[in-house]
């Protein structure tokens, strides 16, 4: 008797009613690739498998036989609902933490061993049925130790437990060839200044992450290292703000060529940013990594991690994304959870059916915009200036201050303001989406 016995595998339905893929078609072709070779979906473990639908209000809603997994054998059983999940779904990744996958053991020996033993469970599953892991994770957050934060925290033990569980958890993520590590910064952060040294606190994150990178050379893994911006809860200020200021501290510690960022949807609306700023900006800064696919609420001011459903918004973000050359190693990782009313295992199966339709139809709206160069066009007309002698001698190596103004007097530039014809352009974005 299996969890999800019956839910049958799903097909791609464009008149189906019930559940399968109305648009989600894995074969077809996208901009040369296809479709699942596009999007790259993951499931995430922690919300599908672990959260068991409570709140600061009310106690878990969801039933589910393997909870609450803090034993071994519920834990086994709670993979095996994974990859059943992952079959029905055909869902070609997952992604998860350590804390997901295996019950806490009260000491990093018995944490490591517990986390190796679901490893080779996953590894053998992962045989058999063809499912990746986009990338693995240590959760360095829920415990009471990292209250104070991981690498942040003003107790050294606790930097050197978290630095013994990322080894375990990369080691494992390494052998489960895993295209990803990613550190969310959990609890790296603040609640108040009046007992912080936030310099400090940087210092030993920068510390933290560039032995990260150099025990992922050591060990050989070839996967990216992400770090996964918010800027605000669980603490108050979160020190990953955004990408900018994920930018702004790799670069001080030297590790910008090493590490990239994994851009979730809620997070940057927490950050007053849209998605596709962020992944605009990644790809500006060339550390563009990997996406959360999620959907936060507008009104509310914290992570609301719902299924995403608004097609014209997850358009906007593959744009950003296929125009900077597609997903590479990085993939869609739907970091997101049911509603604490939604208590079936259908309700799982459909809302990562359904988000996965939604993200088929931005990527296929995407990938026409590009084709038809309805957006790139009129940018390249924008910019021509730049392309001609005047605009290209400002730029030139050696120009100067001086240079450029003696000239500008000289040719009595007078520039006449010309429309940034947005509206124009949203009305192009509509035919499309
Ligand atoms: C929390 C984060 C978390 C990361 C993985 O807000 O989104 O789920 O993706 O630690
Ligand atoms: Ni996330
Ligand atoms: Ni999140």
């Amino acid at each position: 008797m299996t969890y999800f016995s019956d839910i049958s595998p799903l097909p791609h339905d464009p008149q189906a009613d019930d559940l399968a893929f109305r648009h989600y078609d894995p074969e077809r072709m996208v901009m040369g690739k296809r479709m699942e070779d596009q999007l790259r979906f993951a499931v995430a473990y922690w919300h599908s498998f672990v959260w068991d639908g409570s709140d600061p209000f009310g106690a878990g809603t969801f039933q589910r036989p393997w909870f609450p997994a803090d034993t071994m054998d519920l834990a086994r059983q709670r993979a095996d609902a994974a990859f059943e999940m992952f079959r029905i779904l055909g869902a070609p990744f997952f992604c998860f933490h350590d804390h997901d996958v295996r019950p806490e053991g009260g000491s990093l020996a018995e944490n490591h061993k517990r986390l190796n033993e679901i490893a080779d469970i996953f590894e053998r599953k992962m045989d058999e049925t063809g499912t990746r892991l986009l990338w693995g994770t240590a959760n360095l957050f829920t415990h009471p130790r990292f209250m104070s934060g991981a690498a942040t925290n003003p107790d050294p033990d606790v930097f050197a437990w978290s630095a013994s569980s990322v080894r375990a958890c990369l080691e494992v993520t390494h052998r489960l060839k895993g295209e990803n590590y990613v550190l969310w910064g959990g609890r790296e952060g603040y609640e108040t200044l009046l007992n912080t040294d936030m310099g400090q606190e940087l210092d030993h994150m920068g510390r933290f992450l560039s032995m990260v990178v150099e025990h992922k050379h050591k060990i050989g893994y070839e996967g990216q290292i992400l770090i996964e911006p918010k800027p605000q809860e669980p603490t108050k200020h979160q020190y990953d703000y955004d990408v900018a200021t994920v930018y702004g501290f790799l670069k001080r510690y030297g590790l910008e060529d090493e590490v990239r960022v994994n851009i979730e949807q809620g997070h940057a609306i927490l950050a007053g940013h849209s998605f596709e700023h962020e992944i605009a900006l990644a790809q500006a800064l060339g550390i563009f990594g990997s996406i959360d696919m999620n959907r936060n609420d507008y009104q509310s001011g914290w992570d609301t991690d719902q299924f995403p459903n608004n097609v014209p918004e997850v358009a906007l973000a593959y744009y950003e994304i296929l125009k900077g050359g597609g997903l590479g190693r990085g993939g869609t990782n739907f970091d997101a959870k049911l509603r604490r009313q939604s208590i079936d295992a259908r309700d799982l199966v459909a809302a990562h059916a359904g988000a996965m339709d939604v993200c088929a139809r931005g990527l296929e709206a995407a990938a026409k915009m590009l084709e038809d160069d309805a957006l790139e066009g009129p940018r390249r007309e924008r910019y021509a200036g730049w392309e001609g002698e005047e605009g290209a001698a400002l730029l030139a190596p050696g120009a100067t201050l001086d240079g450029v103004a003696d000239r500008a007097e000289e040719r009595g530039v007078n520039p006449a303001p010309r429309s940034g014809r947005q509206e124009i352009l949203e009305n192009v974005v509509n035919r499309y989406v």
